[in-house]
Order: structure tokens, then C-alpha cells, then sequence
């Protein structure tokens, strides 16, 4: 895609994260440029997901790639994603975050989610999302509301979280 670019993905504790993503009134060039971003950010950290506030643009626009390393690409992307329902249900998955770096623990999800979106050219589809896309789309759509799957751990696992990216940061700096 002509002009991408790879953008830094904030990490905790930056205030950025806990904002509250604004609504995204048209799907314009601009917005599908930010998303060929995210896209090329995602792929080069790597990742299969990655909502716009980590590279600190709150917007609801969120992507995903959940093909295996050895298939095909299939990016993903979500405007103004909404979730219509939930199965009450629930399972554990091992969740990690790009905000988060080398962290790792379960988080228990929705095992089916209905969605409503507008895909990459502004058209709405609704559609049921389970497996590894129910797990991502619910962690990513948590980013929009500026929660982080630390935020569902305790006090003190998410506090060392915290203090481990913050060490590794300075490290790398
Ligand atoms: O930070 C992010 O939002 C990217 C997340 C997306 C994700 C989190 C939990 C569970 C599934 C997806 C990940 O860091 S992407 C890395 C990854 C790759 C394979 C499986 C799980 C996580
Ligand atoms: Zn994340």
C-alpha cells in the first residue's frame, strides 16, 4: 500500500491508553491510511490486533490479522465496531497486549459475540465472531474504551506489570 508507515505503539503507562476513543464520522482516505498503518505497525511488532489509541489516536478503528504466519495474509478492519450481543458463556484465554509488553495472563471472554461494523469502505455488516476472533475483537474493543486486560487482574499483578514494561522500556531506550 502506497505511503505506509510504521507507527510507535504506546506502552503503560501512558495516559493515552485509558482515553475513551471518539466515534469516526466518515470512512475517509484518511481514516483507511491510518488503518494501512496500524496494519503495517501490527505485522511488524507482530500482532493480530491493534486499536488505533495504541499508536495515540483515540478513534474506534481497530485491525486484525488472525491468519496463521504460514497462510495468507487476511487483514480485518473494524469502524465504529459495536458488540449487539454477547453469549453468556465464558472461557479463559492467555492474552497478551502490545501496550503491555511481555506480559502474559488468562483472561476469561465471551466464547460468541455479535458484531456491527463498518468494514474499510464505510459499509456496515453485522456478524457473529467466536474462537480466537471473539477473544481479539473483545480485547481490542476494550482498548476503545480504554481498558487493558491488566485492568481485570489484581492490584498487585497489575501493578508489577506495570513496573516490569516501565524497566524493560528504559532498558531499551
Ligand atoms: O495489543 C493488542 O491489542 C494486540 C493483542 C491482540 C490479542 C490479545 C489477546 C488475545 C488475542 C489477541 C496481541 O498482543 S497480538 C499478539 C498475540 C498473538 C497471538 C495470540 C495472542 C496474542
Ligand atoms: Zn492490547
Amino acid at each position: 500500500m502506497k505511503g505506509m508507515s510504521i507507527r510507535a505503539i504506546l506502552t503503560v503507562p501512558n495516559p493515552i491508553l485509558k482515553q475513551v476513543s471518539k466515534p469516526v464520522a466518515k470512512v475517509t482516505d484518511e481514516i483507511r491510511a491510518l488503518m494501512d498503518d496500524m496494519l503495517e505497525t501490527m505485522y511488524d511488532a507482530p500482532g493480530i490486533g491493534l486499536a488505533a489509541v495504541q499508536v495515540g489516536e483515540p478513534v474506534n478503528v481497530i485491525v486484525m490479522d488472525l491468519a496463521k504466519n504460514e497462510d495468507e495474509p487476511a487483514p480485518m478492519y473494524f469502524v465504529n465496531p459495536e458488540i449487539l450481543e454477547m453469549n453468556e458463556e465464558e472461557k479463559p484465554y492467555e492474552e497478551g497486549c502490545l501496550s503491555v509488553p511481555d506480559v502474559y495472563d488468562e483472561i476469561d471472554r465471551s466464547v460468541r459475540v455479535k458484531l456491527k461494523y463498518l468494514d474499510y469502505h464505510g459499509k456496515e455488516v453485522v456478524e457473529w465472531a467466536e474462537g480466537l476472533y471473539a477473544v481479539c475483537i473483545q480485547h481490542e474493543m476494550d482498548h476503545l474504551k480504554g481498558v487493558l486486560f491488566i485492568d481485570y487482574l489484581s492490584r498487585l499483578k497489575r501493578t508489577r506489570a506495570v513496573k516490569k514494561v516501565q524497566k524493560n522500556e528504559k532498558l531499551k531506550a
